[in-house]
């Protein structure tokens, strides 16, 4: 009772008229970590639809452009969220209507990009996380970057999208792969870098087009940076990917053997400083930013 009364008191003294929102501001504290609010496993299952308006409903305190900021207390960090993407809008549904809750009771200080990558040719995941990073920065002072596939759902929240002081994978315990990795070196699925550890490796490559390569070159390039894999545990890195059909304009890379084992000379001049691509649209909703990209194709050699 009588914290409660001070709290009250509190309130009151910093809701004197005259001080402006920025000195408000800056009285918050930074949030606990681990956060308060978290509640452990979560039940997961792809079976009844969901709909855009019923996660708008459900998710009333993000702001447009799918933003979010706890308001009793100072983030910790600063988190953009890049979903490399295109025509998985059953798929994004569900990413959106489980993650929105999670990421809140995170207290993240975070925004949503999908990256859409524009037209039918090959597709190109690490470019299109190139163009995510670029863009968010564009928008706000990110400090961590979690890259997420539109398709993998954490079963628990105590799995939390932020940085650390490793470059981070979070979908280390797939259902897909019986709960395991399927390598020591895999950095597939969900990760995060912040802003210093993402320009260390020059970001990713720009050339892996179609399926499967690019998370290894990421890797390669990590470690040649001298830098390690963090993970949680496999219990709480649990997670749950959404069954589905190869999609056809993502067929399997063949060259990607051979362009991992070139990473070394290749990540200086292949990456975020030789990025090229053009945007399309821009799409603000509620629940997240579409940003259409056009990123070409894929050219000799
Ligand atoms: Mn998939």
């Amino acid at each position: 009772m009588l914290s409660g009364w001070l709290a009250n008191t509190r309130d009151i003294c910093t809701a004197i008229p005259g001080r402006n929102v920025t000195e408000k501001a800056k009285k918050l504290e930074k949030c606990p970590d681990p956060s308060p609010i978290l509640v452990g496993p979560l039940r997961v299952e792809f079976t009844d639809p969901v709909s855009l308006d019923l996660v708008r409903q459900e998710n009333p305190r993000l702001r447009n452009g799918g933003r979010y900021k706890p308001d009793n207390c100072l983030a910790l960090q600063k988190v953009a969220l890049i979903i490399p993407f295109r025509h998985r809008e059953e798929h994004l549904k569900y990413w959106l209507y489980y993650l929105h809750p999670i990421l809140q009771r995170q207290q993240l200080d975070y925004g949503v990009y999908v990256i859409n990558q524009y037209g039918e040719d090959t597709f190109n995941r690490a470019k299109l996380l190139n163009v995510g990073y670029t863009e968010a920065l564009k928008e706000y002072d990110y400090d961590c970057f979690v890259f997420s596939d539109v398709d993998l759902i954490p079963m628990d929240d105590r799995n939390t999208y932020k940085c650390f002081s490793q470059p981070r994978h979070l979908s280390v315990s797939m259902d897909k792969f019986g709960f395991r990795l399927p390598y020591l070196q895999y950095f597939g699925g969900v990760s995060s870098l912040s802003k210093q550890q993402y320009l260390k490796i020059n970001g990713f490559p720009n050339n892996y087009w179609g399926w499967g390569g690019e998370d290894d070159d990421i890797y390669n390039r990590l470690s040649f940076r001298g830098m390690t894999i963090s993970r949680p545990s496999g219990a709480i890195g649990k997670c749950k990917m959404i069954r589905h059909k190869r999609d056809d304009k993502n067929p399997e890379n063949p060259q990607r053997f051979n362009r991992i084992k070139h990473t070394r000379e290749t990540m200086d001049k292949d990456g975020i400083n030789s990025l090229k691509y053009s945007v399309v649209n821009v799409e603000k909703d509620q629940l997240f930013t579409k940003i259409t990209v056009d990123i070409g194709k894929p050219g000799r050699r």
